[in-house]
């Protein structure tokens, strides 16, 4: 067989005698190889998707997949003695992105080379993904995160472009990542990087000199909610990769023989969040600098972009200060002011509709509203929301401008490669149509009472519990019972996703348990996730919990029925051996706050039920599967939003009124946690939870804990459970990538 031949010739010995890691090199050298020789999709238009992150994983196991070959390259190592997960675990993963938004580049990518559309990737070769988290004295630290050393997918190009910074010229050096469709094509993410980076300017754990931008500039992804220290910075790298996406369009539009005014026909820019908006001057700067003029430019511009909403969090929208702009930038702002004036002009001066405010701040995301073809958000709610309160204003003098585009993830990661076993039964059952057509996977509506099916899928989750079990008794030495329901919340840390909801119900739970109350069946509960670095209530929710875990995993009256883990350096290869062991997915964020939620879907897919809010994607999980296969609860995203509008939500009350909420939140600072952790921590937790509670958690903590009690119940149910389970699983086609990039494709793009 070729791949056998192949990688004897590299190994230079037999496989049975070679290490993972030589395995890892010699099987990626021959993924590389047959990479190059796969055909770059072509077409009359190309779409260039920039951002900021693009966070793929692992590439090993998922181009091994695309090129049909991961059965055999498994097969082949098992007769060897050898495993393929072994060998997939060598690769370093490139963390370029801090959670759902990156992820979802990642998706987007392997599904537009899927569906053979012309379409490339454009961001930054950051030196050091997102910190590697580790916990001690039950707090996070932050590490580098040192993923380039070792074999990787990424290719040296001779590409290169000057970037003008603070009136510096520095040259870009371009390397590419092909990206591999399913059975078929591939396109390319580019990655540009600086050769002067310099890791020695780090000092201690992730700090670094934020002045030296010869050394500093793709040394680090930046986390999110990051302080303002260093937020310079941010401006130099998005212009850095906006100004080389604007050059190498340009150098191949010109390469094609295409006319530059022709632009908006030969190209699609998706713009991902506010991060890369300031393409949109930097390229009418390079069309002007072709001789077109700026009314002109402005408009082939605003016929190029589109632009996706992924927040409404208003702390989130960027806002540059002027002074940043044109001590960095100071070639965009003649462009940045003009296109401000003409708004200005148009709008009568309407401050709502300014991109500058009256604090000399530049609004990207108004920018990008005024001069792109189209917003979308990311899931039907945030759409509503966007066009009928944060974005109104733009809503009403560009209704068409507005379309959603619910999210989704890409099947090849996240059912064939994390849940093979799963994957097959489906192929058994309904035939593996669905592999390619994800609307195929309804088929298993019809095999809602063959008993096959059910027992066979729930003895695949027992092996998936398994396996999650023994990664965590390897990496955090807790033990965990494959027979407990297991329940996980894995995102990243963030108020408005709750998490500190989850351990106040821990709480609850472990209290009940010491009185007396066992549950019918074990429970483990699990989170994952990082806080940035400077998001403090973040990290003292991490607190809480590793403190809880502390508290709950030694107390030998509980531990029999409830476990409690909390995730080390959560990741993608992580939540590949997490999600498919799940029975509950936690999707608990306050109503209007999480703009879709991809996890969501991740879990469904792999036949958890939902245990959710009625906010961003889980609206849609509920329309789809029906009100008796998931879970909700809480107050709705209006009422929420009534809430905040007359400033009438008051924690306090909730804490004086409800026995239940006075307990567990009283909990927090009990002689049991504070011998364990940090009194200064826990304190400052729980008077933020009754004197603020900005993400209202004590407005739904009742109602959750009532129906999460319910959750539990109906899992004894197995008949009943097993149902629900196989019909989230067959109504998860929806929320394939492939959909998505379709919608993109039909209503924004126009590809071919
Ligand atoms: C901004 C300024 C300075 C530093 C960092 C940032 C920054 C970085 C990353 C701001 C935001 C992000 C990432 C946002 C994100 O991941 N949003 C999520 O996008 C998903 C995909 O659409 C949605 O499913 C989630 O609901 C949304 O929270």
């Amino acid at each position: 067989m070729e791949l056998e031949k192949d990688l004897l010739a590299v190994l230079q010995k037999p496989i049975k005698d070679a290490t993972n890691t030589q395995l890892y090199n010699a099987i990626n050298a021959y993924v590389k190889e047959k990479a190059a020789k796969l055909p770059t999709v072509e077409g009359n238009k190309k779409l260039y998707y920039i951002s900021a992150e693009f966070l793929i994983g692992r590439q090993l196991g998922k181009n091994l997949i695309n090129l049909g070959l991961y059965d055999a390259c498994k097969a082949l190592l098992e007769k060897n003695g050898k495993s393929i997960t072994e060998v997939e675990e060598v690769e370093k993963e490139p963390s370029l992105g801090n959670g759902g938004l990156g992820r979802l580049a990642a998706c987007f990518l392997d599904s537009i080379a899927t569906l053979g559309y012309a379409g490339d990737g454009v961001g930054l070769n950051y030196h050091f993904g997102l910190f590697r988290q580790q916990f001690k004295n039950n707090k996070q630290y932050e590490i580098p995160d040192a993923w380039l050393d070792g074999e990787n997918m990424l290719r040296d190009t001779k590409v290169s472009f000057p970037i003008s910074l603070a009136g510096k010229t520095y040259y870009s050096h371009m390397y590419d990542l092909d990206i591999i469709g399913y059975h078929g094509n591939k396109n390319t993410l580019h990655l540009f990087d600086l050769d002067t980076v310099d890791a020695s300017i780090i000092t201690d754990s992730i700090n670094f000199d934020k002045t030296n931008i010869a050394k500093n500039l793709t040394l680090f992804l930046y986390p999110d909610d990051s302080d303002d220290d260093g937020r310079k910075l941010r401006v130099y790298q998005q212009y850095f990769m906006v100004s080389n996406a604007a050059q190498l369009i340009l150098k191949e539009e010109k390469e094609k023989g295409h006319d530059l005014h022709d632009l908006a026909k030969h190209v699609a820019i998706q713009i991902n969040d506010t991060h890369p908006s300031m393409v949109i001057p930097e390229l009418i700067r390079l069309l002007i600098l072709e001789g077109i003029p700026m009314k002109e430019a402005a408009n082939i511009v605003s016929e190029t972009c589109a632009y996706t909403n992924h927040t409404i969090l208003a702390e989130a929208l960027e806002k540059w200060p002027q002074e940043y702009l044109i001590e960095v930038v100071p070639q965009l702002m003649p462009v940045i002011e003009g296109l401000d004036y003409v708004v200005n002009t148009a709008f009568h001066g309407d401050k709502q509709l300014s991109i500058m405010d009256d604090e000399n701040r530049v609004h990207m995301a108004k920018m990008d509203m005024h001069f792109s073809h189209s917003i979308n958000g990311v899931a039907a709610l945030h759409t509503e929301i966007l066009k009928h309160q944060e974005l109104k204003p733009f809503y009403d003098i560009y209704p068409d401008k507005f379309n959603n585009k619910t999210n989704g993830i890409t099947f090849r990661r996240w059912i064939m490669h994390c849940n093979p076993e799963l994957a097959n039964l489906l192929d058994e059952t309904i035939g593996d149509a669905w592999r390619k057509d994800e609307t195929k996977l309804e088929d298993l509506l019809s095999h809602y009472d063959d008993e096959t099916f059910l027992a066979n899928a729930e003895s695949i989750k027992h092996k998936n519990k398994i396996r999650f079990a023994s990664m965590i008794k390897k990496t955090q030495n807790i033990d965990i019972d494959p027979n407990s329901i297991v329940d996980i919340q894995i995102k990243r840390m963030h108020e408005y996703k709750r998490q500190q909801m989850n351990a106040l119900w821990l709480i609850h739970k472990y209290l009940a348990i010491k009185n007396g109350n066992i549950p019918q069946r074990p429970i483990t509960v699990v989170f994952g996730g990082k806080a940035a670095p400077a998001y403090y209530q973040a990290k003292c929710v991490i607190h809480l919990i590793l403190c809880l875990q502390q508290l709950i995993n030694h107390d030998t009256d509980v531990n029999p029925y409830l476990k409690v883990v909390m995730i080390e350096n959560y990741n993608i290869a992580k939540a590949e051996i997490a999600i498919p062991a799940a029975d509950i997915s936690e999707q608990i964020s306050l109503a209007s706050k999480e703009a879709s939620g991809t996890g969501n879907m991740k879990f469904m897919l792999n036949g958890a039920l939902t245990l959710g809010t009625n906010d961003g994607a889980n609206v849609e999980i509920k329309d789809l599967v029906g009100e008796e296969n998931i879970y909700t609860f809480g107050k709705l995203s209006d009422e929420v939003i009534h809430l905040y509008n007359t400033n009438s939500y008051h924690a306090e009350d909730f804490y004086n009124n409800s026995p239940l909420i006075h307990e567990a939140v009283d909990f927090i600072t009990s002689k049991a946690l504070i011998t364990l952790g940090d009194k200064k921590m826990l304190t400052d937790l729980q008077d933020n939870l009754i004197h603020k509670d900005w993400f209202m958690t004590l407005l739904d903590l009742e109602e959750y804990c009532t129906i999460k009690e319910k959750v539990l119940n109906d899992y004894e149910n197995r008949d009943w459970w097993k149902r629900k389970s196989l019909v989230n699983i067959a109504k998860a086609g929806f929320f394939s990538s492939d959909r998505t990039i379709r919608e993109y494709n039909k209503d924004i793009w126009h590809l071919k």
